[in-house]
Order: C-alpha cells, then structure tokens, then sequence
C-alpha cells in the first residue's frame, strides 16, 4: 500500500469538480495582479491561466502554487491550451499590448482586436456558459469586440470600464476631505480613460450632495479646482506608466472585487463597461462604463443615473467617437 493509502480511509472522494472557476488570459503584470488578488481573497476554487509565453505561464504558476500554504485553498492550473479552461464561471482577459509612455489606449485597438480573434473564440468553445469580463485596452471598444466575437448575450461580457477610475476619484476626494475613501460616494462613468465623465451633480458625503454646497464644483471657473480631481484621474494610467512602467496592483484588485460581486451573487454596483445603447440619449450601440449590479448571470440592472445636460452630452459625444472607431476596425 502507498502511504496514501495506509493514511487515508477512503469515505467520499469527490471528483475533480469547482464550485467557482475563474480563467485568467494573459499573465503580465496586469493579469498576475488580478491572480493574486483574487488568490489571496479565496473568491473561488479553480484558478486557470493562460498566455503564449510557455517559461513565464509556468513560473506564474509555481510562485502562485507556492502560495497555497498561506491562503484558502485554489487549485491552480496554467497551460497555452485553453482546455485548461473548461467550465469557467469568469473569463478575464487581460492579454494585449499596453501603452507605452505617450500612447492613448486608443492606440492599441486593432493591435488587441487582432489578438481578441484568436483568444475569444476559445475561451466560449471551452466556456459556454462564461461571463467574459475584458480588462485588455482599450477596454471599452475591446469589450463590444469580445461581445461581437463570442455571441454571447451582453449582460456576460462585461469591461472593467471605469471602476477604477471611479477608485481613483474617491481617493483623490478622501486625501481632499480627510474622510476615507469607502466613504466618497461618487461616480466616473463613459469610457475608461480620457473621455471619462466625472459625475459631479451627484458627489456626496453621507448624503450631502457637495454640488449644493459648491455649485461651481467640478466647472472650469470653480476657483476651488475640483476639476483638477478629475484631470488627475485622466493622468493617473500615463503618471504610473511613466514611473513604473505599468499599472497592477489598482487594476488588480478592481478586477477581484467586481469577480467576487459576480461569482457569490453579491448584487453590489460597479461602474463597468455594458452596452449603453438606448440609455441617456446614446443611440449607437457602444459600450460605456456606468453603474450596473452585479449578480453570478452578469449584469443584473443598469442604474437609471440623474445625469445634467452636460454630463449627458459627454456621454454622447464619447459614444459617437466609439462607434467611429469600431467602424474602422477589422475582425
Ligand atoms: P503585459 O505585462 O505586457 O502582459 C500582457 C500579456 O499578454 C503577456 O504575458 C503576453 O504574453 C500575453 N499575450 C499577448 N498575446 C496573447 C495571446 N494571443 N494569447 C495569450 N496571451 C497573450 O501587459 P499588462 O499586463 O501590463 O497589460 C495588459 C493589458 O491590460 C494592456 O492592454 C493594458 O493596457 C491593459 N490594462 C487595462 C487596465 C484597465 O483598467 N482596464 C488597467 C491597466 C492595464
């Protein structure tokens, strides 16, 4: 008899099934980023990995292996062949080139669309019933692209959109204030970079809208410059990127706290890229980033936002440029 054997009274061995199994496409910074924070959190049972590059896939999925000892169980399998990733509950892609010092998101598109060919298809033939959440820039336009490629119904794929420019926004506003974060209620929704639109008419603190005590707030005479907080936000990717070279650890745990609202059907709100066709005067069918609840089938509702006119104009002029965009691209 093996030790095994001679240790363990065999009562109910289950087979090799997850409750929870979540896949992750592409292992750079930003991917092992979402890796360990959704390892360290315990948010599901099976973690799988996918890239091209064989060595670092493998040395990913030892260092992560080597983590077991110190968090909730996960059982981690990596490979280039997306049979790894059979039966996913959540798909996360985050492969793709990023930005260099000076390019926009925008600068990536057909370049990640190209590599959306090739990695969409595969994650549904191994994942029909999948929620696909894109994190790969520029991540709006990549999300509708993902949403074209896979055939699935909108409310499973989903972009990590704008709820990192929105975690960014409440802590620009809590270092303003001394109040923390988790208490800055305020939302940045539209496209995730450039063409964010701060949500300024509904800024608030346990319910005191600040707009009413600063009607300026948030407006270029405002002679407080709380439209700095915003310009900071836009700057916050290429300040990072010009520092360190990337951005990670934010995205990462963005991307686990939205996969835990998805997986344990937690119905919580996130600013995440949905299709956004029909709401605040946005006619063509693009995907924008505005506060959606979240529950394990994907988005469960949109949250009908009170926008101004400006606001809501923004949002149309960012969805007309999208759309020019996405005509232009091939896949
Ligand atoms: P990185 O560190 O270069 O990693 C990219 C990974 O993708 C590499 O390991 C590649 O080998 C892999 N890859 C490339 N092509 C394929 C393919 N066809 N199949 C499988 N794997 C592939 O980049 P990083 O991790 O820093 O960024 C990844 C993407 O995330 C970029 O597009 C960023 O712009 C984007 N980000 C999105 C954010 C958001 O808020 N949505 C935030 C940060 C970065």
């Amino acid at each position: 008899a093996t030790v095994r054997e001679k240790l363990l009274t065999a009562v109910y061995e289950e087979e090799h099934t997850a409750p929870s199994k979540v896949t992750i496409v592409g292992v750079g910074q930003v991917g092992m980023a979402c890796a360990y924070s959704i390892m360290q959190q315990g948010i599901c049972r099976e973690l799988a990995l996918v890239d091209m590059i064989e060595d670092k896939l493998k040395g990913e999925m030892l260092d992560l292996q080597h983590c077991q000892r110190f968090v909730k169980n996960v059982s981690i399998r990596a490979s280039t062949d997306y049979a790894v990733t059979a039966n996913s509950n959540l798909c996360i892609v985050t492969a793709g080139s990023r930005q260099k010092e000076g390019e926009s998101r925008r600068d990536l598109v057909q370049r990640n669309v190209n590599i959306f060919k090739a990695i969409i298809p595969q994650l549904v033939k191994h994942s029909p019933n999948t929620i696909l959440m894109i994190v790969s820039n520029p991540v709006d336009i990549l999300t509708y692209v993902a949403w074209k490629i896979s055939g699935l119904p909108h409310e499973r794929v989903i972009g990590s959109g704008t709820n990192l420019d929105t975690a960014r926004f409440h802590f620009l506003i809590s270092e303003k204030l001394n109040i923390a974060p988790n208490n800055v209620h305020g939302w940045i929704i539209g496209e995730h970079g450039d063409a964010s639109v701060p949500v300024w008419s509904g800024v608030n603190i346990a319910g005191v809208n600040l707009k009413d005590l600063h009607p300026d707030i948030g407006s270029d005479g405002d002679p407080e410059k709380w439209n700095e907080v915003h310009q900071k936000v836009v700057n916050s990717a290429y300040e990072v990127i010009k520092l360190k070279g990337y951005t990670s650890w934010a995205i990462g745990l963005s991307v686990a706290t939205m996969s835990q609202a998805l997986l344990r059907n937690q119905k919580n709100v996130h600013a995440i890229s949905t299709l956004a066709k029909g709401f605040h005067g946005i006619e063509e069918e693009v995907f924008l980033s505005l506060p959606c609840v979240l529950g394990s089938h994907g988005i469960m509702y949109v949250i009908k936002q009170t926008l101004d006119e400006n606001e809501a104009k923004k949002l149309q002029t960012c969805a007309r440029t999208m759309n020019e965009i996405q005509q232009s691209l091939e896949f």
